[in-house]
């Protein structure tokens, strides 16, 4: 359990952590071994987040790729409902890294709110353009985002908000459980488990999703350096990860936790079914064509 010290609250971003309820949740973990928060709906205050946030100065950059067909299948319809649920109330930075930069895109950005477009090599494999992802990340927090934000949030372009993805969610290092495993035994996360790749691993804490994850623009610029380096090393050595760049991003967050965690509700597949657990969905998984976009 995360504990009170002094009769306070403490987390590992204790200082927006105040209203923070571990005890309104007793049907699901709220709080990891190292004590960090894992965020579930009615554990908190959104207004108290947001004021502390605003107090605080915090922004957000927001890094989302859509190269090739998932530019016209999924940019406006993320980037629209996100509009709508992220961050709402505080200053917002999109990245949007693609190919085709000269797209006019139609999304109406509220006050506050600023779009960059980004151009980036459309690689031939896809593993390729998921896991390059990572460079492209490290690199943009050097050169632009350390500027301008205090956080940064990473996301798959395939999904919807369909509600509050608040300032709740920010913290140092925010990593978030995977839906499809969150409630399972340890011995069925698919971690990488070929001892020639860098992201080979045995035991973990959870898995987590490379769909969303984010933190302070250095923690999230040394974990995109982090896993860019062991792909890179891989490459050299021949191997390539099981799940790529989701498989060294679990193991990087082994090796450095998180001091966040998100539950399934930010970001769930509808798929799964009904689940009590899941109170309030935030993100979804958009509906999927596999045959229609994996195919050149
Ligand atoms: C990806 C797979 C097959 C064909 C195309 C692509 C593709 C991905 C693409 O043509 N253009 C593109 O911009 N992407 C970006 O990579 C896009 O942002 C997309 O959301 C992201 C990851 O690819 P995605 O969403 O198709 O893969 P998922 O949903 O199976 O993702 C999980 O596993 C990936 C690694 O295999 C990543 O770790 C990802 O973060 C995970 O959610
Ligand atoms: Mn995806």
């Amino acid at each position: 359990k995360c504990s009170l010290e002094n009769g306070k609250l403490s987390t590992l971003d204790n200082s927006v952590d105040v209203s923070l309820d571990f005890w309104s949740r007793t049907d699901v973990q709220t709080c990891t071994t190292w004590k960090a928060p894992i965020l579930w709906e009615g554990m908190f205050d959104p207004k108290v987040y947001d004021q502390n946030h605003k107090k605080e100065g915090s922004s957000v950059a927001l890094t989302v790729f859509a190269v090739g067909r998932y530019l016209d299948e999924y940019l406006e319809t993320f980037l629209n409902s996100s509009e709508h649920h992220f961050m709402v109330g505080l200053p917002v930075s999109y990245y949007v890294f693609t190919d085709m930069p000269e797209k006019v895109l139609h999304i109406h950005l509220g006050p506050q709110r600023t779009l960059k477009m980004i151009k980036v090599q459309r690689h031939s494999r896809w593993q390729d353009i998921s896991m390059m992802r990572m460079k492209a990340i490290s690199d943009v927090i050097e050169s632009d985002i350390r500027h301008h934000s205090t956080h940064v949030f990473c996301f798959d372009v395939d999904q919807v908000f369909t509600g509050r993805f608040g300032s709740e969610a920010l913290g140092d290092s925010v990593a978030l459980l995977h839906a499809y495993y969150y409630h399972l035994p340890k011995i069925f996360y698919t971690y990488d488990r070929n001892p020639k790749s860098k992201a080979y691993m045995e035991n973990g804490d959870f898995y987590y999703h490379a769909a969303v994850f984010g933190g302070s623009w250095k923690s999230v610029k040394s974990l995109a350096e982090g896993c860019y380096q062991n792909i890179m090393e891989d490459k050299q050595n021949n191997v390539e990860a099981l799940w790529h760049d989701e498989s060294h991003l679990n193991k990087y967050l082994w090796l450095h936790k998180p001091s966040r965690v998100l539950s399934p509700e930010y970001c769930w597949d509808t798929h799964i079914g009904y689940r009590s657990d899941i109170q309030v969905t935030r993100l979804l998984w958009a509906p999927k064509q596999y045959d229609k976009l994996r195919t050149p």
